[in-house]
């Protein structure tokens, strides 16, 4: 069954809890797509809301679909993120970062009230791991970062573009993908890799996920912890 018929569903459901006068987190993401088209609509209804977004291709999707941006700065409590993720656990604890926008995308799900997280079924394990973790490290002395996380028993590969470039964040940053056999303990590897010089931040978002929402063949589940 289409995969993006299952994000869509997911992603326009995740609208229903945006009221107005609310300032939204806007995640990152081909789901989030789904919900950012369908916020749009709500707009031109009358909704008025405004957005974060946490990437440069969420800012151009906001400016396409309608929604009123406002800069981080000018916020400092947001009330609610809506993001995507590429891996969730029976705890909500997730792996994110597929999309390269992991940095801002926790910094705005760090500043919401409430984070609503959205996906097709496919993203539901038991346990964390079996997607590679993305790893935010500053350029210079890549290799040397890379090498101290190859000592926790990951395969770091530099993320590189479609066309063989190496891949930069953002932030002009790095990500490298690292490959672990499973993630037994998300918050001390967590913390152990936040402690490497050169790693600005990880793919593992273990803070508060409030609901998550997803997206099946049948329809729509609503998860809350
Ligand atoms: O990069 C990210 O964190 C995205 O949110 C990713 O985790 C989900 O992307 P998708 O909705 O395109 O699968």
């Amino acid at each position: 069954y289409d995969v993006e018929e299952k994000k869509r569903r997911a992603g326009e459901k995740a609208v229903e809890y945006i009221e107005d006068g609310m300032t939204i987190g806007l995640g990152s993401g081909s789901t989030v797509y789904w919900m950012i088209k369908k916020l749009g609509e709500r707009i031109k209804q009358g909704l008025e809301v405004k957005g974060v977004p946490s990437s440069l291709r969420t800012e151009a999707w906001a400016r396409e679909f309608g929604i009123p941006l406002v800069y981080f700065s000018e916020v400092n409590r947001l009330d609610l993120a809506i993001d995507g993720a590429d891996e969730v656990d029976p705890d909500f604890q997730l792996i994110k970062g597929g999309g390269g926008s992991l940095l801002r995308e926790k910094l705005v799900a760090d500043a919401a009230k409430k984070l609503i997280i959205i996906v097709d079924e496919s993203k539901q394990v038991q346990k964390l791991g079996r997607f590679p973790l993305p790893v935010e490290i500053v350029r210079f002395g890549w290799e040397s970062t890379a090498r101290k996380l190859s000592s926790f028993g990951c395969n770091p590969m530099l993320r590189k573009t479609e066309d063989g470039e190496v891949f930069v964040t953002n932030n002009d940053n790095y990500i490298v993908d690292c490959v672990f056999d499973a993630i037994t303990d998300p918050e001390g590897l967590h913390r152990e890799l936040k402690l490497l010089l050169g790693v600005v931040e990880t793919g593992l978002f273990l803070k508060r996920t409030d609901k998550v929402i997803v997206g099946r063949k049948r329809g729509v589940d609503i998860l809350e912890r």
